[in-house]
């Protein structure tokens, strides 16, 4: 299969130049490696500009309410865990209004993708600061720059117990699509933070202020196994900016210790005999 393969009738609405073309290429690139089969691929999203994706990939996809792709890519792994299932959000959407579940999700390890196109940017809303826009960048809801710190996706997924915590850049595709690679492979909670440049409404994290300071993890040796040491590296933020993996570790995803469902998942299992018309009667 090849990855135009997955394209929808639909071409993206992005604006030119916008960090969301490589990361939605790379994420069809990742899937086409990897030889999935698209129909037993979920992608829940989000809203935002990020969340419009839902509309141009081919696999099965879930939209789901602002800050909330999380919950049901939890529940859709547990009703059927044979599915690769993957969220989407913005950093708004993944930091601020769906932080308690992406600190959860992080700490049950359940087995998903987060994707996160972190543009530091509300953008779909035109350019309000987010989470993770950087103190003092003036934006439409702080003309006079923001007062806050930044938050470090990275050091909070590790702190929520994520156990596998990396970055990608969308100015690097290949390196990207190989990260969302190993991402999905990982049985557990896996992060990918990916610096995504607004081309329209992010003035600062540029294309070009990327690029002058990304540099590959991977590539200087660091090996992603050690948690003081990653929690060192989260820091690293400036001058030089690391991508790839800062952690991974190998422990039981949450479905893979859930009794009822650990052997066989929901979808497979013999229901018939179960008389749900109190329930019925009682929630619909
Ligand atoms: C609960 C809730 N709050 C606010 C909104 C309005 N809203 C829609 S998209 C959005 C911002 C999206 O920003 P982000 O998640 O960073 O994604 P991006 O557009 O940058 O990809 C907001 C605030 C909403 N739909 N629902
Ligand atoms: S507003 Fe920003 S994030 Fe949204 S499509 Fe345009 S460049 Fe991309």
């Amino acid at each position: 299969m090849k990855p135009e393969q997955i394209n929808t009738p639909y071409k993206p609405t992005w604006c030119p130049g916008c960090g969301n073309y490589a990361i939605w290429v790379a994420l069809k690139n990742a899937v086409t490696k990897l030889e999935l089969d698209p129909a037993k691929v979920v992608v829940s999203y989000g809203i935002g500009c990020s969340g419009n994706e839902n509309n141009f990939v081919g696999t099965y996809t879930f939209h789901s309410l602002h800050g909330r792709p999380v919950p049901p890519a939890n529940g859709i792994k547990m009703v059927n865990h044979e599915l690769t299932v993957i969220a989407v959000s913005g950093d708004g959407d993944a930091y601020a209004e769906g932080g308690n579940h992406f600190i959860h999700a992080c700490r049950g390890n359940h087995d998903i993708t987060y994707l996160v196109h972190n543009n530091a940017m509300y953008s779909l809303t035109t350019g309000q600061a987010s989470p993770t826009s950087q103190k003092g960048m003036p934006s439409k809801s702080t003309p006079e720059g923001v007062l806050e710190r930044p938050l470090n996706p990275i050091a909070l997924a590790l702190t929520a117990e994520a156990s596998f915590v990396a970055r990608g850049f969308s100015g690097k595709e290949e390196h990207l699509t190989d990260l969302i690679a190993k991402a999905i492979q990982h049985k557990g909670f896996s992060l990918v933070d990916i610096l995504q440049p607004c081309v329209t409404f992010n003035k600062l994290n540029t294309f070009h202020y990327y690029y002058e300071r990304v540099y590959d993890l991977q590539k200087e040796g660091y090996q992603p196994d050690d948690k003081e040491k990653a929690f060192k590296k989260a820091q690293e933020w400036g001058e030089r900016i690391p991508i790839g993996i800062f952690y991974r570790e190998k422990r039981p995803s949450y479905h893979s210790e859930l009794f009822q469902i650990k052997e066989k998942p929901l979808v497979g299992q013999n229901l018939a005999g179960i008389d749900i018309t109190k329930s019925m009667k009682e929630f619909v």
